[in-house]
């Protein structure tokens, strides 16, 4: 999908160059050795499995978030990521204190169709969502039009959605079993106070 496309949708925002191919590709490098990657286990319909791509948390002391019945305590801030979120603030302009790093290992890892609407967002987050790595394709779906769109999320890219998007749209992550390298996503937020 162009970016002329996401502008079009309301609440979407996708800038293909952020950042250069040469500065992603030096960061995915960086945080894929520095950040501390885990893969929790969450239970659906009763059953309990280990979420299909790895994930880590980072963020101001007091920015706790849980979702799927993991409660994320924030590690504290990287100088990387903290130089990322500093730019991020300025070209979003929210005052974003967390950070979610998934780590997809390759293309049998995914995400499944969910909105980020939970009560700490509030009701219409701002999110940024920075991709490094293997390009992965990203859809979205209207929860009454059930309408859909695809973007693709390649090295660099920043795709920023605020306002009502996520009342209005889920979004995934699918399984791609050609691709046969790493991404990593970074999706910077704000949780509210308690
Ligand atoms: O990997 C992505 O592009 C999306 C990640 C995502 O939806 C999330 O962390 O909530
Ligand atoms: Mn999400």
């Amino acid at each position: 999908m162009s970016s002329a496309l996401a502008a079009k949708i309301d609440g979407f925002a996708f800038e293909p160059h952020f950042l250069s191919e040469s500065e992603a590709r030096d960061l995915f490098a960086r945080l894929l050795h520095d950040l501390a990657w885990t893969q929790p286990t969450i239970s659906l319909f009763g059953v309990r499995r280990p979420i299909p791509r790895l994930e880590a948390w980072y963020g101001d002391l007091d920015a706790r978030y849980s979702y799927s019945g993991i409660a994320h305590e924030p590690l504290p801030w990287t100088p990387e990521l903290a130089a990322l979120r500093d730019r991020l603030r300025a070209r979003a302009g929210a005052p974003f204190n967390s950070v979610l790093a998934n780590l997809y290992r390759d293309g049998r890892d995914s995400n499944g169709w969910h909105s980020d609407d939970e009560r700490e967002l509030g009701p219409t987050p701002t999110i940024a969502s920075l991709s490094l790595g293997a390009t992965r394709r990203f859809y979205i779906k209207g929860k009454e039009s059930g309408e859909r769109h695809a973007f693709d999320l390649s090295n660099g890219s920043l795709l920023l959605m605020s306002g009502a998007s996520q009342q209005l749209w889920r979004h995934t992550v699918p399984k791609e079993p050609h691709v046969q390298h790493a991404r990593i996503n970074l999706t910077f937020r704000t949780i509210l106070a308690a």
